[in-house]
């Protein structure tokens, strides 16, 4: 007798601003299918082209489903299964014996957002790692620069709710790809366009967004800033500026507005490339529209100047008194409005590491860390879990020379034998969302997020708190905090919550004004209340008292020498619909209709090349060489001088094994810990 279907209501967990709701039907123990929760009030049913074949990843033939443990060269994949109690035993004494020869630090954690849920995501790690004393991983490969940056302006990384746009008459989307990164804002976007909003794009690429949108506007990469100071130049010299909202929420606007007096739309045109007039007419448009939105997420950040990116847009709304409007202001993530319902700093219990020092490594410069003798003491053991750095940290060739060192003990938690985990000495099978319970706070929207588990665990998969768990005991830890329960951890996190209502229908609406508004009145969280428009703490630091345009090194405004040697920028951003990040990209069904992995030129720059469309070519510079097909069109979605890599591949299914990242710059943002990808210079050449 079959037992009856059970709907089971679910988040999903992925390292993207929409945090879906979805449902499971569950037969007999098995899911047998998954489908948007149409109850969801942001989703509403619907789920995306990722995670539509969510159950085929579920249960791929390929999921890894017990220990693993190395047998063959390291990166051949070469792995025999193993009892849960060997690899343990492993690792435990692998582990001890690098702690008891070189101390704690010389254990590295490495984990990212695999999966955003508050408990898998990072939670027991911060205690099992304080509790070796290893290592602290610090800088951020997504976000961090553009949080630090946007809260050195308004204070705190508080901004406008992005679902607001609705609202809005002019929208600026700055820097982000909405169709395909952040999709089902889209239709609030279409929503405010009914009623007569414009949309504009601003990105050096014409992405599928650009495409829809009322006006494109095609600035050269990272070159942003200089646009920005022009916009004000204009608003200062036409008067656009909403002067009672300045005097009463700003201070320093005199000093700022003879900082922008020579940024004229001129001055700027030569820089970004546009036209004069395009720039006063968008600068007009911003300063006359209201209510005017700037929606912006994450991928300028990834440029040497990507934090001044986000400190320089996040003034323009105060100087035309955007924020008074519904459908006015800034909207970046959103994800620190969670803060103040789910408070997981009990997650760190500092008296752990008592009497063990700790160093910071950045999760950035991995390969450097791996691979740098003077380091002391060096890298001996490596854990990694959610993410797959060796497809989605820079310089890849780096990381991949220090993942072979004989030297180096690596752990790897994972479902698949990823990029990275093809290098473990042992990896232990992780958990996917449907077969964990979990918490997702957003930062797309302000809906809260409950993840039931739908399925058991598959195989002797583990959620990851299990993992450290199981770690803490096989290393001999006896402290009651490393064996907390999942129930437990959360319970203590969630803080004036209707919990009762978040596990019925998974999902609740923080509790905030349905108007949300943050600086409709002023009211920002700097020490003065006020926007601080002349930065102390920055300028002191060399970064510019007021916001100042710097050109990349690595960019085709920087270093004459590279540049004579790699002449053409390369972006390497989001392109695929159906990969996320490096995710999904070895699944037969995704990666079958994205191709292969391309690099596409302007015509001009291929002809110079003598390259044609569909051509083998090989993309390099110094760091790396990679094999890819390119792509040439008549209608290039870039300028003269910058190449598109599509990011997300991995190695597994390109041409060579390699991917964009073996090129790509470790350069950090000039401040806020970020990561210079995008400014990366290369050459292009037929690979005959
Ligand atoms: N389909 C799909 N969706 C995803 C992801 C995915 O891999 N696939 N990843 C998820 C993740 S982790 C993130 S962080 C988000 C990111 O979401 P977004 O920030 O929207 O995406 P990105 O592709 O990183 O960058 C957005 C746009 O910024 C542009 N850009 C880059 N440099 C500059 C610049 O100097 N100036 C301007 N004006 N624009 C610039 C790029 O051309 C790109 O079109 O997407 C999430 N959603
Ligand atoms: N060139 C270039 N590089 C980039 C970017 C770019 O635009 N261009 N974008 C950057 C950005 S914004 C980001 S966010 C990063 C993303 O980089 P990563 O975080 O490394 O992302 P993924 O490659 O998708 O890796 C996530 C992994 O987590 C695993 N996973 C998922 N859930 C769980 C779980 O519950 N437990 C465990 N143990 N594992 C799990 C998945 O199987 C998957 O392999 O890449 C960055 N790298
Ligand atoms: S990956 Fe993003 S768009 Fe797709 S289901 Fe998950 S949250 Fe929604
Ligand atoms: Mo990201």
């Amino acid at each position: 007798m079959t037992s009856p279907t059970r709907i089971v209501l679910g988040t999903c967990h992925h390292d993207c601003p929409d945090s879906c709701g979805w449902e499971v039907e569950v037969v007999d123990g098995v899911a047998v299918k998954m489908r948007g929760n149409s109850a969801h009030p942001y989703s509403q049913g619907e789920l995306c082209p990722k995670v539509n074949r969510f159950l085929d990843r579920v249960y791929s033939p390929d999921r890894v489903l017990t220990p693993l443990i190395r047998v063959g060269a390291k990166g051949a994949a070469d792995f025999r299964i193993a009892s849960w109690d060997e690899a343990l035993a492993l690792v435990a004494s692998r582990v001890g014996s690098v702690v008891d020869e070189w101390g704690g630090q010389a254990v590295m954690p490495w984990g990212d957002a695999g999966t955003q849920g508050t408990l898998q995501m990072n939670s027991l790690d911060r205690r099992f790692f304080a509790r070796i004393g290893s290592s602290i991983q610090t800088d951020s490969l997504c976000g961090g620069a553009a949080r630090i940056a946007s809260a050195s302006t308004l204070g705190a990384p508080l901004a406008s709710d992005p679902l607001d746009v609705r609202h809005s008459k002019l929208i600026l989307l700055w820097g982000t790809n909405t169709r395909l990164t952040n999709r089902h804002l889209w239709p609030y976007i279409e929503e405010a366009r009914a009623k007569g909003a414009r949309v504009i794009v601003i990105d050096p690429v014409r992405t599928m967004t650009a495409e829809a949108a009322d006006q494109f506007v095609q600035p050269r990469p990272g070159t942003d800033v200089a646009l920005m100071l022009a916009i004000m130049h204009v608003l200062v010299r036409d008067d656009l500026i909403d002067h009672d909202y300045v005097a009463r929420h700003t201070s320093g606007f005199d000093r700022l507005a003879s900082h922008v007096a020579d940024w004229t739309p001129a001055r700027a045109a030569s820089i970004t490339g546009l036209e004069a007039d395009e720039i006063e007419n968008l600068a007009r448009d911003y300063g006359t529209t209201h209510p005017v939105m700037i929606r912006t997420l994450i991928g300028a950040e990834h440029r040497e100047g990507g934090a001044m990116f986000f400190r320089t847009l996040a003034i323009l709304p105060s100087l035309v008194g955007a924020w008074r409007h519904r459908g006015g202001g800034f909207a970046r993530s959103v994800g620190s409005y969670a803060d103040g319902f789910v408070d997981t700093s009990h997650f760190d219990v500092p008296h752990l590491s008592a009497g063990r020092p700790r160093r910071a490594l950045s999760m950035n410069r991995l390969g450097e860390h791996l691979t740098d003798e003077s380091l002391d003491p060096p890298v001996k053991a490596l854990f990694v879990y959610n993410g797959n750095p060796l497809a989605t940290v820079p310089d890849a060739g780096r990381i991949r020379r220090g993942l072979e060192r004989d030297d180096l003990f690596t752990v790897v938690s994972e479902q698949f034998l990823t990029d990275t985990a093809r290098y473990a000495d042992v990896v232990f099978p992780a958990c996917t969302q449907i077969e964990q319970d979990d918490l997702v706070t957003a930062w797309g929207h302000l809906y809260l997020g409950w993840n039931h588990k739908a399925i058991e665990p598959l195989g002797e998969s583990v959620r990851n708190t299990e993992l450290w768990r199981r770690l803490a005991r096989a290393m001999g830890f006896t402290e009651p905090e490393l064996f907390e329960s999942d129930e437990s951890l959360l319970d203590k996190s969630l803080i004036g919550l209707d919990v009762e209502t978040l596990k019925r229908d998974a999902v609740i609406r923080l509790p905030l004004p349905e108007d949300l508004r943050p600086y409709a009145d002023g009211g920002f969280a700097t020490a003065s209340g006020r926007i601080e428009l002349v930065d102390e703490a920055l300028g002191a630091a060399g970064h510019g008292h007021l916001p100042e345009f710097r050109p990349a090194l690595e960019g085709p405004l920087g270093d004459a020498s590279l540049r004579a040697k790699y002449p053409l920028s390369m972006m390497s951003s989001k392109i695929h619909t159906r990969f996320l990040n490096s995710s999904y990209s070895h699944l037969d069904k995704h990666v079958g209709p994205e191709g292969e992995m391309y690099c596409e030129l302007h015509p001009e720059d291929a002809a110079a090349r003598k390259v044609t469309d569909g051509d083998r070519v090989r993309v390099f510079n110094d760091r790396g060489s990679i094999a890819v097909v390119a792509r040439v069109s008549d209608t290039p979605r870039v300028r003269p001088g910058l190449v598109i890599v599509p990011f997300g591949w991995t190695g597994t299914r390109t041409r060579d094994g390699k991917t964009v990242n073996e090129l790509t710059s470790t350069t950090p943002t000039e401040w806020g810990g970020g990561v210079a990808f995008y400014d990366t210079m290369v050459e292009v050449a037929p690979d005959r």
